[in-house]
């Protein structure tokens, strides 16, 4: 490690987040760096926001903002129904949307599906806050290409995709024959959301989504949220229904713990600037 002159580490993390664009973020540690069957996986100490789960280079969660992501990505679909029982997560693998999804007591089944084992085995071992509920009883982990495993589902309450960006395995999860074969996975009254990237950066990825999400659902919504170590800090997930949606009556008297997840932002978090609005237009 080498000490610059601050006497802070001078070794840094860096995630090249375009061709022209990087986030730099000082690091104390590298705990973990190796290579899976699917991809690079890297767990590194960083100063400012705690342990780092990257893969292929890409950040996919960090210890002090990872609770606005997994908050949103799963509380937003869970609050428009009265009494979700079955969620799936594709995806996922530090189960930090599983937690979540657990802290609704209707849920009586919650599947996990991730492709590569090694990443849950990671966030077991070096992610025990994020990971804490991969243990429940109704918490189910399947090590399974999340694209085979929807087309034998059914009957689920809410699907959710907390996939990495659109490359190289990952791209399926991105297609409207993906959303279809959700679509039959889902109850009538199910509810799909995916991570759909970031408003300033990938404006053509977010309308394929949702043109793609309009092939097997009547509704398609986009919300968004500031997550400060992914591209922009600015992201959005699309959420798509074959039935409007509202916050369910049991939002507003939720005892639910939360650090970013509000009754109002339910609501609010589907208000977008101009230039997202425009994006569904
Ligand atoms: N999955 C979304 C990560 C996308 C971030 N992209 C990037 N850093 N280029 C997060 C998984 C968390 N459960």
């Amino acid at each position: 490690m080498v000490l610059g002159r601050t006497g802070k580490s001078e070794t840094w993390f860096t995630e090249y987040q375009t061709d022209s664009l990087s986030l730099g973020l000082r690091i104390h540690s590298v705990l973990q760096s190796k290579t899976t069957g699917f991809q690079e996986l890297l767990v590194v100490e960083t100063e400012t926001y705690g342990r780092l789960l990257a893969l292929d280079g890409a950040v996919q969660t960090t210890a002090r903002d990872e609770y606005v992501y997994h908050e949103m990505i799963t509380h937003v679909p869970l609050f428009m129904l009265d009494a979700p029982k079955k969620v799936a997560v594709i995806g996922g693998g530090d189960g930090g949307a599983i937690r979540e999804i657990l802290k609704h007591p209707t849920v009586e089944e919650a599947h996990l599906v991730e492709i590569d084992a090694e990443v849950v085995d990671t966030a077991r071992q070096y992610f025990p806050e994020i990971s804490v509920a991969l243990g429940d009883p109704r918490a189910h982990v399947h090590y399974a290409d999340g694209i085979e495993w929807v087309k034998n589902a059914r009957d689920l309450d809410v699907i959710i995709v907390d996939s990495t960006d659109p490359v190289g395995a990952a791209q399926g999860l991105f297609q409207a024959q993906f959303y279809q074969t959700i679509a039959g996975a889902l109850t009538q009254d199910g509810i799909l959301v995916a991570q759909s990237e970031s408003p300033f950066l990938h404006q053509d990825l977010i309308r394929q989504m949702r043109d793609g999400m309009r092939t097997a659902f009547s509704e398609v919504r986009l919300y968004c949220a500031a997550i400060p170590t992914y591209p922009s800090g600015f992201w959005s997930f699309l959420m798509a229904s074959n039935h409007p949606t509202a916050p369910s009556a049991r939002t507003m008297g939720t005892n639910i713990e939360t650090r970013y997840w509000t009754p109002d932002l339910q609501t609010a978090a589907f208000v977008l600037p101009r230039f997202v609005e425009e994006l569904m237009a």
